[in-house]
């Protein structure tokens, strides 16, 4: 990957003709978010906002990966669902670890104890009915205390007071497993976020890595050289160099805030709790971190991240990493690559919640064999519709159109009872998730014609039109 650092990436985006700078003044509540909503609706381009009201100095970028063209971009290959899915299936099979440094741009500023002050930052508020201004496009890096391996993700940080931030943590991610050692440990768990990385930082953190994985080794596979890595100023994790900001905090023990309401990726106020079996209308409780120190550059650029309704930006950078791990579980099934005709995370499940899945069928149940292995190992995945490989998985119309014709309900919809949301759900909270699947591909007949589209032979020999 040819990019430097975030700054970089953004020169690059401009030499491209992908990136706008505003100049008109912008109020960080709502509108920088509504501008990222208009150019995920318009296919790009991302935004350096230069004129943030109240934060004088300030430049903000928006929209970097808010659409597929985007992401095609960030990842230097085409914009093509099954290319981008399978440029996926590449991402995480080479690691570079980073290099430590002592120094780096990211400590021209540093601010610690009674300097600590998050309003300074022009941090954004997204969606109308937000509780409050959200770090969203940070990095959240953490060390696990006894392994010392650091893990990299992305949540969302409600800001509470000048020195207080939320973190709210799904409760199968890798921080969660690092917090409970460190309680049994009885030491606080320091994190850290970056806000302004290199996309493949990003890019990455969004990745289903392995437990265990540091997704800053991959991101350094994906740059193609490994990331500089500074010591924190007060807490023992490791952080990119080149990063614009870095805020360091202690996630503090027993301690938790309700953030909501925060329109996620579902698209609503609601996230998950339409498929969770307890708590439908009562929100996790997020935890609570107190910032100890910010390092910054002197002319940092802030970055915002828009999620809500899809498509726009997190759910581009996770849909095809969805799909790219369904499509390994169903390489268990069915071991020969020609009979997995394509996998989509779609955009109306925000890239998580539902997953179409084209197969060439040889043998009658083999679909109920990957619905039943998609909800039990794919972690948010709520449905799973399997169709034949004449249907477009990418066409809502073809799929729906295999629904309406190849369904009997009676012997095609398979709703599970509840699962875990994730097979190695570490905390005991309540996580278990109703799912469904619809067999929505013909049954096997010695007259497979009748199901096929009828279209008269030769449309594409018509040239008078
Ligand atoms: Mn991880």
């Amino acid at each position: 990957m040819a990019f430097k650092d975030f700054r970089d990436y953004l020169d690059s985006l401009e030499r491209q003709g992908m990136l706008v700078r505003v100049t008109k003044e912008v109020s960080p509540r709502f509108e920088i978010a509504a501008g990222i909503r208009k150019v995920s609706d318009t296919n790009g381009p991302t935004l350096l906002f230069e004129n943030v009201a109240g934060h004088p100095g300030w430049r903000v970028a928006g929209g970097l990966f808010a659409t597929p063209r985007l992401m095609a971009f960030a990842l230097q290959t085409e914009e093509n669902e099954d290319k981008l899915m399978k440029r996926y299936l590449e991402l995480g099979q080479q690691l570079i670890k980073p290099v430590l440094v002592s120094s780096g741009p990211v400590k021209e500023v540093i601010m610690k104890g009674n300097d600590v002050d998050l309003t300074k930052l022009p941090v954004p508020t997204y969606c109308e009915h937000d509780a409050g201004p959200f770090l969203t496009a940070g990095v959240e890096i953490g060390r696990h205390p006894i392994t010392g391996i650091q893990n990299v993700s992305i949540h969302r940080r409600k800001i509470l007071t000048k020195d207080k931030t939320g973190l709210w943590l799904p409760p199968m991610g890798d921080l969660i497993l690092m917090l409970q050692a460190a309680e049994e440990q009885k030491q606080n768990l320091g994190i850290a976020t970056a806000i302004g990385v290199h996309p493949a930082l990003t890019i990455a953190s969004a990745l289903k890595a392995p437990t265990g994985v540091d997704e800053m080794e991959i991101a350094g596979a994906i740059r193609g050289e490994p990331f500089e890595v500074v010591k924190c100023e007060t807490i023992d994790v490791q952080v990119p160099a080149d990063a614009e900001i870095i805020i360091e905090g202690v996630i503090v023990p027993g301690e938790r805030v309700t953030d909501a309401p925060f329109g996620e990726f579902p698209g609503n106020y609601i996230s998950l709790n339409n498929y969770i079996t307890s708590g439908w209308d009562r929100p996790f409780d997020a935890y609570v971190v107190k910032v100890t120190a910010i390092t910054m550059r002197k002319d940092a650029i802030f970055h915002a991240m828009l999620t809500g309704m899809p498509l726009t930006e997190n759910h581009c950078l996770i849909r095809w990493s969805t799909a790219a791990g369904i499509y390994r579980v169903i390489t268990r099934i069915l071991p020969s690559p020609e009979d997995i005709h394509e996998v989509n995370a779609t955009v109306s499940g925000g890239g998580h919640l539902d997953v179409i899945i084209g197969i060439h069928k040889r043998v009658e149940a083999t679909a109920r064999n990957i619905i039943h292995a998609v909800l039990a190992t794919v972690g948010l995945v709520v449905r799973v519709v399997v169709v034949d490989e004449d249907i477009d998985v990418y066409d809502p119309v073809q799929v729906e159109w295999a629904i309406a014709t190849r369904v009997r309900p009676d012997r095609d919809i398979i709703i599970i009872p509840p699962v875990a949301a994730q097979p190695e759900a570490a905390v005991n909270m309540p996580t278990d998730m109703y799912k469904w699947g619809i067999d929505a591909t013909a049954p096997l007949t010695k007259e497979p014609w009748l199901y096929k589209k009828a279209i008269p032979p030769g449309v594409d020999k018509v040239d008078y039109i």
